[in-house]
């Protein structure tokens, strides 16, 4: 049982890794919820934008350093998914570029691997307008 979670960790953080070289990969990796983490798409979400910025904290602070990657498909049509791994722009602020193709619902997850910590999700549902 042990092994298996140590093995489960290690193939996790090689696939985040891998994820900062080639965001096609996804980030389709079943992570923990941990409510102390929360994560928000900054600013108004429309089909005009490519970009966004994606605050992530921990019991309220800013968490630096960690690697990030956001999942989302509109909600009823997992075909119209986006993904890609993000980069930190300023500390706790990562931007990840994605632009969604429809208005509407959407929802997914944005996974967090912060320095030293076991990666969790933080699902997320947004409304494209
Ligand atoms: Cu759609």
């Amino acid at each position: 049982m042990l092994l298996l979670a140590a093995v489960a960790s290690a193939a996790f953080a090689v696939a985040i890794v891998a994820l900062g070289d080639d965001a096609r990969l996804g980030c389709a990796l079943n992570a923990p919820v941990d409510p102390a983490y929360q994560a928000e798409l900054v600013g108004p979400i429309d089909l005009e934008r490519t970009s966004y910025q994606v605050a992530i904290t921990r019991d309220g602070k800013p968490i630096e350093g960690a690697k990030v990657c956001a999942t989302l498909a509109m909600t009823g049509m997992e075909a119209m998914g986006v993904s890609d791994a993000a980069a930190e722009t300023a500390p706790g602020t990562y931007e990840v570029q994605i632009s969604f193709q429809m208005s509407g619902r959407w929802e997914g997850n944005i996974l967090i691997a912060a320095s030293g910590e076991r990666p969790v999700e933080v699902p997320l549902k947004i409304v494209v307008s």
